[in-house]
């Protein structure tokens, strides 16, 4: 540990664009543990002043942060600005968070005296990051802890480090020290270190589910270590009866394929009513060849970028010929335009005669399409997953939406929307192999602050009862 080399490249490019290495464990943790209970000792109203600075700091650089994302993600400059944007509104999102999920709260109780619950920070959190929103997600995490009182260390994917460094330069800019926030730079064996760290309070994690899994077991045998886990979904798309064919394969097309399909919310499954099947092809084929791909500052902007390396674009060209060879028929063919780099263009395909469906997480853009007849079959097929973060019906009418909501198993269920863009300011996670409860978004406050219940006397009174001899 310590030893190793962390590189980051430009998907677009295939060039250089941050190196180091990666970080002591042990040494961050101490730093933090030594410099933690001043922070805790701060009044509430310092550290939200503190977080507000940040946003400040973030607004100054909203175009280098921006620019610096877009390099690192390869995701397209209208994206990352979107990004750059999130960071901000969390600050003023989370301060809202934690008044409202920690409030205190009098208890009434038999006793007297008073009683009441308090919320008291956990301490050290470390903070496992995304190369997805290498900025937004971690930052959903980090901006809760610190507010409750909590050190953070971020720990960064290691394809996005010099996102997650850059966002923790911002914290210390507005003032908080580098002892408080402090960014953790390694590959899974620092990140599984610190998870397992005795110094470490709690883990608040964004990424795959196997990695989340990971993290679950090795916590197991430490039942009081605080564990927010947001994973991934294998997120179905139910599209029924509408006039608007256009608008809906508009939503299944920014659903699939936005970010280039890297999104923990992105639409897997297009679940389509046999009657529509023809017309809703044809429609979603025409509005996906004229997709435009590529470099995050290429001109004409384009709507989709590379996927983060070639690891990744080779593990989806495979599991696309895998459902290829295996009874899928191809709408568009997904393929690698650019010889060396992770670029590939999206697969669609009918899976609906396959014998069976590999239920696993393919996170770039690529998207099954099912054919069903009616509406309870297309209601079960999607809930046909262990996953359950995302869902959404196009068309269909209210009974219909109705009954939709109340029988799909997802943390986030939407009618003539998106499976992604869910708010900041709701509560964001999924059930199964999504997740635990609601990690992130508005309820990520509650993972950072656990509550006491306080029953208080001025001054000590009491009597014994019954049992003893007189005095
Ligand atoms: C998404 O919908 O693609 O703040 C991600 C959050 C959520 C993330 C949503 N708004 O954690």
């Amino acid at each position: 540990m310590g030893e190793n080399l962390i590189i980051s490249t430009e998907p677009a490019t295939g060039e250089e664009l941050w190196r180091g290495k990666a970080g002591n464990v042990d040494e961050t943790v101490d730093r933090a543990r030594r410099a933690w209970p001043a922070w805790a000792a701060q009044p509430l109203a310092k550290r939200i002043e503190l977080v507000r600075r940040f946003s400040n700091e973030v607004l100054n650089e909203q175009d280098a942060f921006a620019q610096l994302i877009a390099r690192e993600t390869g995701k397209p400059m209208w994206e990352a600005r979107t990004e750059v944007e999130a960071v901000i509104a969390k600050v003023e999102i989370s301060i809202r968070a934690y008044a409202e999920r920690t409030g205190q709260r009098k208890l009434d109780s038999a006793l007297q005296g008073s009683a009441a619950v308090r919320h008291k920070p956990h301490g050290i959190m470390a903070v496992l990051g995304p190369y997805n929103f290498p900025a937004h997600l971690p930052n959903g995490h980090v901006l809760p802890a610190l507010i409750a009182g909590n050190a953070v260390i971020l720990k960064p994917s290691e394809k996005t480090p010099a996102t997650g460094e850059f966002l923790m330069k911002l914290f210390n800019r507005a003032g908080i020290s580098a002892a408080i926030v402090q960014v953790l730079h390694g590959g899974p064996e620092e990140g599984k270190a610190l998870v397992a760290h005795p110094g470490v309070d709690g883990v608040l994690f964004t990424g795959s589910a196997q990695a989340g899994i990971a993290i679950n077991r090795k916590l197991a045998t430490n039942p009081g270590k605080i564990v927010a886990l947001e994973m991934g979904g294998n997120n179905p798309i139910v599209l029924w009866d509408t006039p608007k064919i256009h608008d809906a394969t508009n939503l299944i097309v920014q659903s699939a394929f936005t970010t280039a399909g890297q999104r923990c919310t992105a639409a897997r499954r297009l679940i389509v009513k046999a009657s529509m099947f023809d017309e809703v092809m044809a429609d979603l084929k025409s509005t996906t060849d004229r997709i435009i791909i590529g470099a995050p500052f290429d001109e004409p902007a384009p709507f989709m970028g590379p996927v983060i390396d070639s690891n990744a674009a080779d593990q989806l060209t495979e599991a696309f010929l895998y459902l290829l060879s295996n009874g899928g028929k191809p709408i568009t063919h997904m393929r690698r335009p650019r010889k060396g780099l992770p670029f590939v263009t999206p697969g669609i395909i009918d899976t609906t005669d396959m014998a069976e469906r590999p239920d696993v997480e393919l996170f770039g853009p690529l998207l099954q399409v099912i054919r069903v007849d009616d509406f309870d079959e297309a209601i079960a097929e999607a809930n046909n997953t262990r996953f359950g973060l995302s869902a959404s019906l196009i068309g269909g009418n209210p009974q219909e939406y109705n009954r939709f909501w109340a029988n799909i198993r997802a943390g986030i269920v939407n009618w003539n929307r998106p499976t992604n863009g869910a708010s900041s300011s709701a509560p964001f996670g999924g059930v199964g192999l999504s997740g635990n409860h609601r990690p992130a978004a508005f309820y990520a406050a509650d993972y950072c602050a656990y509550p006491v219940t306080s029953t208080e006397m001025e001054q000590p009174r009491s009597s014994l009862g019954v049992g003893f001899r007189d005095a």
